[in-house]
């Protein structure tokens, strides 16, 4: 039966390679591996097409990152970067997953392979039904799943046993109706791939500014003076922000990082978009290089606000901006008085930093007054993260640098989509004004009641207090945190069910009945019964724009996403207030309702089709803080890491190579870093290596340590890097085994991704 098959990714080592780590990332190199990966999945020909279109104002939004697009100049065939062509090289791909596949080939033995071997199997054409006790998927009408779903909903003892997924490339219109149909069947349950990736900034700018988003545009990056990315890596999961770094730098801007790791990209970078400089030697990005300790960012910035006051009161008014600070601000003097409880002494060894450093970074914030500070999931996966982001707008706060040319947040997105689901309603404790607004304009009871976040569904599922789980998107058993754990929550369910394009090992690790719901992808062409539909996206920086597949689905059997809510609705909810065939009939219906429900969205159908798109609304951009708590902006005061290691326990984060998208993994290299056809590495302080009596790639097990838990991860290679003492990196998703269910951030209950502690025993 497949109640043994493998939760995690198998132990087994495919051959590691190391290399020298290059000097700069992009240039020619990344150009051909680009090719490379669009050539074997998808073929010439339809590739070329497939890149011509990605990211022009006609085309479709690359799937990779919410990384925004140029609002003016678009180079043809060149808006992509390496990891774009490898994600719209993945979904267009040849191969595909078939009823005869999955006659072929039973769900025990698939869940042996690795996700690598897994996701290569390609497309899935058909809807597919395990039934209770089976071990094979067949295949099922689409009218039959529906009415399998509807009957498992429709049994429960209340709605709130059920739990609806999305994951963050659901497009604005498909999350709308998604939203709608569970808050109409009674439940806001509503978990998404954000719990476990931006809440903390969420949290932390809601609260500080009132807005959860970033406030910079990408105009904003021609325009200042200086900035800050911290706990991110966008050479690899951004590479298109390189070129926005490159081009504020020869504008004068200057560049700190702050990184456990020197990741390359950040160091230098070679254009994509100019052949010319390939051969140069690259450009320069990073000013200022921070090798920080994980987590040790809060004892960082702590000390840079010390040095920064000390400035202000040799110095009066060279610093801070006290008109913005007066007018605009509340809550300074706590955050003064409580700066002067820490001491430098105290914070310092947290960074692994030396003052002198800390100093050149404090000396260029103090000297200019234009500053952007950018950052992603370094700084949001730990248990202080809120607090690591209210600092950061601590900083931007006494510099008066927000809401003006050139300064502000710049939360970096993950899923390309991520955003603008949120905005249209995923999310299981919307305000009370969105569900007020959808109360007047569907005429129904809108349940109040906040739902289960990722976590909070996880231990439902596990108590058997959720029953029945929807995965719009996404791989939930490999993106979320302790995978054994999660793996026996997602088996007592009733039924899961998983909308997908791909294969993937939630769809093996299953319910008691399972099945998987085929849709197109975002580089396909969608016909409902008015025409040809297209949908939209919201990026990074707010900008709601129109995206537009070209390409024949891979199956005649594939319904879209919004298709796919419409066809459920109508199954499951018996007297419905809501024509769900018409609004899926013409995308431009699903669109009025989100204009009628959602402010900034006037004239959605209009602007949407305006190339380029439209700007929502964004109060910290404006410089209007009214809606915070205090209605002014909020400094706070925040906590650095309670982290205690003891004798030979280590800090782990886990974070991605350059070869896959989270849990998708498009090869087995890690460029950037040096190591080839192999994932099962950690990487080690050199020191602490030889301390522990490790060679270089001496295998090893790992223990992670939370209260009195222990959760074990078997065989990893050490090498050893540059990393600060004490701190080691693995890749997710081979090591989520290792993090705890109940470690997550305070307020943000996002798991804590990048603050594991481990012990390390050598085999
Ligand atoms: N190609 C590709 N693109 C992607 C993705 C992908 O998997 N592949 N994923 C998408 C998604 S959903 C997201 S959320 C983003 C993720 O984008 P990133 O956040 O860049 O991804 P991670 O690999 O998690 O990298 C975290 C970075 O933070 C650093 N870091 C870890 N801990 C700390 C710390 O305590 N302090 C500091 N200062 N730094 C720390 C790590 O060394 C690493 O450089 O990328 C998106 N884009
Ligand atoms: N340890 C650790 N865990 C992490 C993280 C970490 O840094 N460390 N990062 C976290 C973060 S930031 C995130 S965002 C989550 C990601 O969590 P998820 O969003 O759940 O995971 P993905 O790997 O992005 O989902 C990939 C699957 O989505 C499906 N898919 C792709 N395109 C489409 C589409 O257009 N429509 C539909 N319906 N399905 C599609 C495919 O079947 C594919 O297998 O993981 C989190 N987990
Ligand atoms: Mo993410």
């Amino acid at each position: 039966m497949s109640k043994k098959t493998n939760a995690q990714p198998p132990e087994k080592l495919t051959g590691i390679e190391l290399k020298e780590i290059p000097k700069s990332s992009v240039g020619p190199k990344a150009i051909a591996t680009a090719l490379g990966h669009i050539k074997n999945e998808v073929g010439v020909v339809k590739g070329i097409r497939l890149l011509k279109n990605l990211n022009q104002k006609y085309g479709f939004d690359c799937p990779g990152c919410a990384w925004p697009d140029p609002d003016e100049k678009r180079a043809f065939l060149a808006e992509y970067c390496e990891n774009g062509a490898k994600a719209v090289a993945e979904e267009a791909t040849k191969n595909k997953v078939s009823p005869l596949f999955f006659s072929t080939y039973s769900v025990s033995n698939l869940a042996k392979l690795s996700d690598y071997e897994i996701g290569k199997k390609g497309r899935i054409t058909h809807p597919v039904y395990l039934p209770e006790g089976a071990n094979y998927y067949k295949e099922i009408s689409w009218q039959d799943a529906f009415k399998l779903i509807a009957d498992e909903l429709n049994v429960l003892d209340s709605p709130d046993e059920a739990v609806f997924y999305t994951s963050g490339r659901t497009s604005n219109e498909a999350a709308f109706l998604y939203q709608l149909f569970v808050r109409q069947y009674g439940t806001n349950n509503l978990p998404d791939c954000s719990n476990m990736c931006h809440e903390s900034s969420g949290a932390a700018l809601s609260e500080t500014l009132g807005i959860g988003k970033g406030s910079v545009t990408l105009d904003d990056f021609n325009h200042t003076d200086l900035i800050i990315v911290i706990g991110q890596n966008p050479g690899t999961n951004h590479p298109r922000m390189l070129t926005a770094l490159g081009e504020a730098k020869k504008k004068g801007s200057k560049i700190i990082t702050i990184n456990p790791l020197p990741e390359v990209g950040l160091m230098n970078f070679k254009e994509p978009q100019n052949p010319l400089k390939w051969l140069g030697s690259g450009q320069d990005l990073t000013d200022l290089f921070l090798q920080v300790k994980i987590n040790g960012d809060v004892a960082l910035l702590k000390i840079i606000l010390k040095l920064m006051l000390e400035q202000e009161e040799n110095v009066p008014y060279s610093v801070f901006d006290y008109q913005f600070i007066k007018d605009k601000t509340y809550g300074i003097e706590d955050l003064l008085d409580d700066l002067e409880t820490y001491s430098i002494d105290y914070l310092l060894p947290q960074t692994g930093l030396t003052l002198q450093e800390i100093k050149k970074a404090a000396d260029l914030i103090i000297n200019n007054k234009k500053i952007i500070i950018c950052w992603a999931m370094g700084i949001t996966q730990h248990k202080n993260s809120v607090d690591n982001i209210r600092e950061i707008v601590n900083i931007l706060l006494l510099k008066g640098s927000i809401g003006k040319k050139g300064a502000g947040t710049c939360p970096v997105r993950g899923h390309s989509n991520v955003q603008g689901d949120r905005t249209v309603g995923i999310w299981e404790k919307m305000p009370q004004s969105f569900l007020d607004n959808l109360e007047k304009e569907f005429k129904f009871k809108v349940p109040r009641k906040h739902g289960f976040d990722v976590v909070d569904s996880i231990e439902a599922m596990h108590k058997k207090k959720a029953k029945v789980f929807f995965g719009m998107g996404g791989n939930f058993i490999s993106a979320t945190p302790d995978t054994e754990y999660t793996a026996t929550a997602l088996r007592n369910c009733n039924l899961t069910v998983h909308v997908s394009t791909k294969l993937n090992r939630s769809h093996l690790i299953h319910g008691k009945k399972a099945l998987i719901l085929p849709c197109l992808g975002r580089s396909e062409k969608d016909y409902q019964s008015s025409g040809e539909q297209f949908v939209s996206v919201e990026n990074s920086m707010g900008v709601v724009h129109k995206s537009k597949g070209h390409l024949k689905p891979c199956s005649e059997d594939l319904l879209s996403e919004a298709a796919i809510v419409a066809g459920l609705a109508n199954a499951t909810l018996k007297k419905s207030t809501i024509d769900w065939s018409k609004l899926v009939s013409n995308y431009d219906y699903i669109r009025d309702k989100i204009e009628a429900v959602i402010p900034g969205f006037d004239n959605y159908n209009e602007r949407v089709r305006i190339d380029g798109g439209f700007y929502l609304p964004n109060n910290a951009r404006d410089n209007d803080f009214k809606n915070t708590f205090t209605g002014k902006a909020n400094f706070s005061v925040n906590l650095p890491s309670d982290i205690v290691l003891k004798d030979n326990q280590f800090m782990m984060m886990t974070i991605r190579t350059h070869d896959q998208y989270n849990t998708t993994i498009y090869g087995l290299n890690d460029r950037y870093r040096g190591v080839l056809n192999e994932r099962r590495v950690i990487f080690m302080n050199a020191d602490d290596m030889k301390s522990l009596g490790l060679e270089k790639l001496d295998l090893v097990d790992l223990t992670s340590h939370f209260n009195d838990e222990k959760r074990e991860a078997k065989g990893f290679l050490a090498i050893p890097y540059n990393i600060p003492k004490q701190c080691t990196a693995t890749y997710f998703p081979e090591a989520n085994v290792l993090v705890p269910i109940k470690s997550t951030a305070k307020i943000s209950n996002t798991p804590t991704s990048k603050t594991v502690t481990i012990s390390i025993q050598k085999r």
